[in-house]
């Protein structure tokens, strides 16, 4: 069911929110964030926004609902990935990279664990939020392990006893080293990214996007 007005789908709370918000602030797009809304009206553009969980971004993107989304790299990759293995739609646009949101998905282990590369891993068991991509690097390898699927505290999987190792995002590196874990690879690279659906758009559409875009570019410029 396609709009006449622009959707936009942003994290609604989490690491990402605020920056989205401050960037379409900078963007001239005058939103009330006030409420618990899943859709806000921009004021004084045909822009509707949709506030959801970053996990929901890639999906809604894929099937078509919304028209744009900013959302992390490692999300969007892993999403794309699962949709891939399910045969589901898994295409986008990259329209440009954001520059907030910057991280990497590492694997890590025990600190006092000697590690001298991705055979050292052979057999182990890894616990993970991100299971495509980890399999995607371990098969590139030619290295074969187990995972345990976790969708929160992975830093604690190795201590109590549920893994050998984690694939997780790291950032400044603090909470792998208040767990007792060391960096041993770093699998993917991540920022924020501003996606775009497949298929056609309107005229008027065409254009709000390419004014957006262009506003983006010298706000970020501006930036550096
Ligand atoms: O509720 P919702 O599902 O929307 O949010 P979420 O909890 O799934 O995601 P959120 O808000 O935590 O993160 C959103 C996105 O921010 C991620 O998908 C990444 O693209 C990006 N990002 C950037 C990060 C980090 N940096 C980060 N450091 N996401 C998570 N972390 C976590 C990491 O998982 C680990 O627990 O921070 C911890 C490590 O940080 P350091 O600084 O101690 O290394
Ligand atoms: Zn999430």
């Amino acid at each position: 069911m396609q709009t006449q007005r622009l959707r936009i789908a942003i994290q609604k709370k989490g690491r990402l929110a605020k920056e989205c918000q401050e960037l379409l602030k900078r963007c001239g797009v005058k939103i009330n964030y006030t409420g618990e809304r899943l859709v806000v009206h921009a004021e004084n553009m045909p822009i509707d926004l949709l506030l959801v969980r970053d996990d929901d971004i890639p999906g809604l993107i894929m099937d078509g609902v919304v028209d744009l989304g900013v959302i992390g790299e490692n999300e969007l990759e892993e999403v794309r990935l699962e949709r891939i293995k399910l045969g589901e739609p898994s295409q986008y646009q990259l329209l440009r990279r954001l520059d907030f949101g910057g991280c990497r998905l590492s694997i890590a282990l025990d600190k006092d664990q000697s590690y001298n590369g991705p055979q050292d891993l052979a057999n182990q068991r890894i616990a993970t939020t991100y299971p495509n991509i980890l399999k995607a690097y371990m098969d590139k390898q030619g290295v074969s392990f187990s995972t345990c699927m976790l969708n929160g505290s992975v830093e604690v999987a190795p201590r109590a006893g549920l893994a050998d190792a984690i694939c997780d995002l790291v950032s400044t590196g603090a909470t792998l080293e208040a767990n007792g874990l060391k960096e041993a690879e770093v699998i993917f690279r991540s920022k924020a990214v501003l996606i775009q659906r497949e298929g056609s758009f309107s005229e008027e559409k065409t254009a709000l996007i390419e004014r957006l875009l262009t506003r983006m570019q010298g706000v970020i410029q501006a930036k550096e």
